[in-house]
């Protein structure tokens, strides 16, 4: 029997646009999860540049590897993670948000290591990949416990229900919000915490961002988006099959739902790009202090 949401779980995820489910992946699948991402980092020492599968730390050196992130690579490489994302025991949480037919956009593994884990500045998924309708939200798995110390995912509640802010900088798309130029009280931030296990649930719309990682314990988040199957993305579909091969549960259609929601496209096209820590490279001004400026000394 798979754990459900209760009514009030479902009525605050539509309000706030948010949710955190504690303890979802226990016993051996998280010990899998976790030996598995270490094998998979160790990996990176000798790696001299970013790849389809690590983003590396400004840092990083062969010698001493320092990994930012995993690509959504590992959702084709590893069989264990090609399952998880189709786990029924996060599906059918998934359901009452965005129905019983899912598809992956997209995943990644956000290291957020000991000490200089990279900050993410605030932004909203939805400025990324907009799609026909907003039936998109995405989850993170905690693959250690997170508190205030080490850079839990912080969101905004009831930003999801308001504009899509612009995420340009210079006339190209950075993929993060500039802090002074909206009108949100970034204090009101809310921090997902959990033991590690612990699934969050964020909207596509909710504006949400993490600070840099200070203290001396990693933060890892395997996150993973999902769309409803006729939320189509407007950027254009580039693989018929490919695109059906993401679906995770429940059957694909060519039925695509056109829902009001506030759209700017992701164009022009980020001058870095890669991931998220490569289209903020763009930014004019950041809200989170970095690794560099805090000990600009440091390796
Ligand atoms: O890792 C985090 O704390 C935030 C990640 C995020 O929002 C993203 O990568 O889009």
């Amino acid at each position: 029997m798979f754990r459900m949401l209760s009514k009030a779980q479902i009525e605050s995820y539509r309000r706030d646009g948010y949710l955190v489910i504690p303890r979802l992946i226990q016993g051996d699948q998280l010990a899998e999860l976790r030996a598995l991402t270490d094998r998979i980092v160790a990996e990176a020492r000798g790696v001299t540049a970013n790849d389809d599968l690590y983003d590396l730390e400004p840092s990083h050196s062969p010698a001493l590897p320092r990994v930012r992130r995993l690509k959504p690579a590992i959702f084709k490489r590893y069989a264990f993670f090609h399952a998880l994302v189709r786990d029924p025991k996060i599906t059918a949480i998934l359901a009452p948000l965005i129905g019983p037919a899912i598809r992956q956009y997209g995943g990644k593994l956000n290291m957020k290591s000991a000490g200089y884990g990279s900050p993410v500045e605030w932004h909203q998924d939805w400025a990324f990949y907009p799609h026909t309708n907003d039936d998109v939200l995405a989850t993170g798995i905690y693959l250690d416990d997170c508190d205030l110390g080490n850079g839990p995912l912080m969101v905004l509640p009831g930003t999801h229900l308001g504009p899509t802010y612009d995420h340009h900088a210079n006339g190209r798309f950075c993929g993060a919000m500039d802090p002074a130029a909206c009108d949100l009280d970034f204090s009101k931030a809310v921090p997902l915490m959990g033991p590690a296990g612990s699934m969050t649930i964020h909207h596509a719309r909710l504006v949400h961002g993490s600070a840099l990682n200070t203290s001396n314990r990693q933060r890892r988040l395997l996150l993973h988006e999902y769309t409803a199957a006729d939320a189509w993305p407007l950027m254009g579909v580039a693989d018929f099959d490919e695109f059906n091969s993401r679906m995770v549960v429940g059957e694909p259609t060519v039925e695509s739902r056109l829902g009001p929601a506030p759209v700017r496209m992701p164009l022009p096209a980020a001058d870095h790009q890669g991931s998220i820590y490569e289209n903020q490279r763009g930014i004019g001004r950041r809200f989170f202090t970095t690794y560099e400026e805090r000990s600009p000394h440091a390796p």
